[in-house]
């Protein structure tokens, strides 16, 4: 008999395609809160689900007792309650790596958006206030051979130190839980403590995942470090910045401006300060959302998913070290 898997997310038929090969897939194409009691009803007797978002944690995993896996289709899992899963037998995935470049594409984005005011300017041309004469109120200020500080040189924040290195000119700064000698070598980065990273930047990237020791890594004293012309911009996790305290220092002049793709609560609340300030250009979370890349994350997980009920090692396996049930 096939195990039966529950695919919450909406991904390619080529990849229900792949796991229906070896897999019986109940499958939630758009999955909220009317159709929640029947994903809970499936749960039941599911081996394995794949999706993202989801919180898995005690109260869920007590109605899934003949789960083996969880695929998460993203490469934070902070939704994950990783010890919890273990400690059951359980086996949990990402997607780390194919993403890699898709995310430091959108850094750049938003480094270059903020620094060149783009989305603001953009507005400003649609709405006819383009004179005849440029005003010098509209410049921006240089990306190429600035500092660029980033917080976490795991593989998104090597993939921005490239394209800053090679094609910006610029010097990089790095803080990370152990020195990346890679992006030393390669890209001419320089460790330094988080102190030292905030006080000398010129653009501020946080690319840590979120967990209970990053959580408001980047708060009140953090922004008062930095410079007054100092840009943040984060594309990993809402929470690991205090946004109260962010919305202070772009308030009080304290940094410059701030590119977002993340927020502490997702979709983003309309009457939120960041929205109203011209100084921040936001996004709504898209930082790997490319056709090919979430392509490219769907098929990992399934590969996960698939190979990991074989009885065999899935190749993104985030707690290898357990006893599987
Ligand atoms: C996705 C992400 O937006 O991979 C991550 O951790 O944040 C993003 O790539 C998200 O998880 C939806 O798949």
């Amino acid at each position: 008999m096939k195990p039966k898997v529950i695919v919450y997310k909406k991904v390619d038929q080529s990849v229900l395609d792949f796991i229906q090969k070896t897999c019986d897939v109940v499958y939630f194409e758009k999955f909220d809160a009317q159709n929640y009691p029947e994903f809970l009803h499936e749960l039941k007797d599911a081996q394995g689900i794949l999706g993202s978002g989801l919180k898995v944690d005690k109260v869920l995993l007590d109605q899934a007792p003949q789960l083996q896996i969880v695929c998460n289709t993203s490469v934070g899992y902070d939704n994950l309650d990783v010890p919890e899963l273990s400690e059951r037998g359980i086996m949990a995935t990402n997607t780390p790596e194919v993403l890699n470049e898709t995310v430091a594409d959108t850094i750049m984005g938003l480094v270059l958006a903020t620094a060149r005011r783009m989305p603001e300017l953009d507005q400003r041309v649609k709405t006819g206030q383009w004179g005849t004469k440029l005003e010098e109120s509209w410049f921006g200020v240089d990306v190429h051979h600035k500092v660029l500080g980033i917080i976490g040189m795991g593989g998104i924040g090597s993939a921005v130190a490239k394209r800053a290195h090679f094609g910006f000119d610029m010097d990089i700064l790095y803080h990370n839980r152990s020195r990346n000698d890679e992006a030393e070598q390669k890209y001419g980065a320089t460790y330094c403590s988080l102190e030292d990273l905030l006080k000398q930047s010129d653009f501020v990237c946080v690319m840590t995942p979120l967990t209970p020791q990053t959580e408001k890594l980047i708060g009140k004293r953090e922004f008062e470090y930095m410079k007054k012309t100092a840009i943040f911009i984060n594309c990993s996790r809402g929470r690991v910045v205090d946004e109260g305290a962010l919305i202070h220092a772009l308030n009080t002049g304290e940094i410059q401006a701030a590119g977002l793709d993340v927020f502490e609560k997702e979709p983003v609340d309309f009457d939120n300060p960041l929205l109203s300030m011209t100084n921040v250009v936001t996004l709504p979370h898209i930082g790997s959302a490319t056709y090919e890349t979430r392509l490219k994350m769907a098929m990992l997980a399934a590969t996960n998913l698939v190979v990991g009920l074989q009885g065999e090692i899935p190749p993104t396996w985030i707690n290898r070290e357990i006893q599987v049930r």
